[in-house]
């Protein structure tokens, strides 16, 4: 490193991927862990190629473990003491939607002075499968941008050119607006560019999102009726005891019956049996407020049953309070099958 480490140095930050309330829909979505993917390859424009030192022959060699943002595995473009100009491209390209943006995660360290930056990195993409290849730059519109321009009085390849430069202070992330590029296939590289001496840590890239963002729907999906929870088992999360006057409980749904963890609510059929006084249940998502209407009413020694959408709360549970009549020791069995879930 040819440049002082601050002990406070200021990095920008990741932006989030989507606005408030909206998803990624992803076009392409590459978490760098699987090296055979195909998805990927490195090209030597000239001089040194700086994505040779990861694990397995080319084209796997471009993967690196051990500083990722996901997994194991990122890219690692090493920033080496000897002239040259490398790159590792997608090898196909992605048709762009409207509305689309890309974000990476990457983390970097190039040679540089304070204020000569003899090494650095560039973002370029192309709409012709791979031929021509234009910067990037002037899409980014989050997160770490170009930091300066490569000195062009050494001999590096991109000398003139702007770039990511000097350092990131570790892992952030960067977000290109991709509406100038909508209805084109495109394809993207990062493309390092050194000069014939000293060398720093170099281009760690992780976690490339090719994506539109849209709102949070949910979807309902059917499951064949199937009992998730019963008092009458021998006690367990499941099962037993009876639910207790005015007590609550809670029960798990996620990841039984076919209900995944990420399923936000859940349509129940909730059934009350063997009730020694009157009262009600509230079932609502676990951790969550006590909702105020009731989900079952029910008198003593009579089985009733309704149904119900319950959202998941915190761990996939539902939480269930069994009220009755102040003083009461009374006690019901309680059980629900599940028929669908909304995700
Ligand atoms: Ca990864
Ligand atoms: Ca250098």
């Amino acid at each position: 490193m040819s440049s002082p480490w601050p002990c406070a140095p200021a990095q920008a930050a990741a932006p989030p991927l989507c606005p408030v309330g909206q998803a990624p829909q992803n076009a392409f979505f590459d978490t760098l862990e699987n090296p055979a993917s195909g998805n990927w390859t490195s090209a030597t424009l000239s001089g040194v190629n700086h994505w040779d030192l990861g694990a397995g022959t080319p084209p796997a060699d471009i993967y690196w473990s051990g500083f990722a943002t996901s997994g194991v595995y990122s890219f690692w473009g090493y920033n080496y003491d000897f002239v040259g100009d490398s790159a590792v491209a997608m090898t196909a390209s992605v048709a762009v939607p409207a509305g689309a943006r890309l974000q990476f995660s990457h983390a970097y360290g190039f040679e540089n002075d304070p204020a000569t930056f003899y090494d650095g990195g560039v973002l370029e993409y192309s709409t012709d499968g791979g031929s021509a290849w234009t910067d990037a730059g002037s899409l980014i519109s989050a997160g770490a941008g170009y930091g300066g321009v490569i000195s062009a009085t050494y001999t590096n390849p991109l000398g003139g050119r702007n770039a990511f430069v000097g350092e990131s202070w570790g892992y952030t992330a960067s977000q290109l607006n991709l509406a100038s590029l909508a209805g084109q296939n495109v394809r993207f590289r990062f493309r390092i560019g050194t000069d014939d001496a000293f060398d720093d840590y170099g281009w760690f890239v992780d976690d490339v999102r090719l994506y539109t963002c849209a709102a949070a729907s949910s979807k309902f999906y059917t499951l064949g009726p199937c009992r998730v929870g019963d008092t009458r088992n021998p006690t367990g999360p499941s099962g037993g005891p009876a639910l207790g006057a005015n007590t609550t409980r809670t029960f798990p749904v996620g990841g039984l019956c076919g209900v995944p963890y990420t399923a936000k609510a859940v349509a129940i059929n909730v059934t009350v049996v063997n009730e020694s006084d009157y009262g009600n249940l509230r079932l609502y998502a676990a951790g969550g407020a006590l909702p105020g209407a009731s989900t079952i009413n029910f008198t003593a020694s009579k089985v009733r049953a309704n149904n119900a959408v319950i959202p998941l709360g915190t761990g996939g549970e539902i939480g269930v309070r069994c009220d009755m009549p102040p003083g009461s020791t009374g006690q019901t069995d309680f059980l629900f099958d599940v028929t669908g879930y909304f995700e």
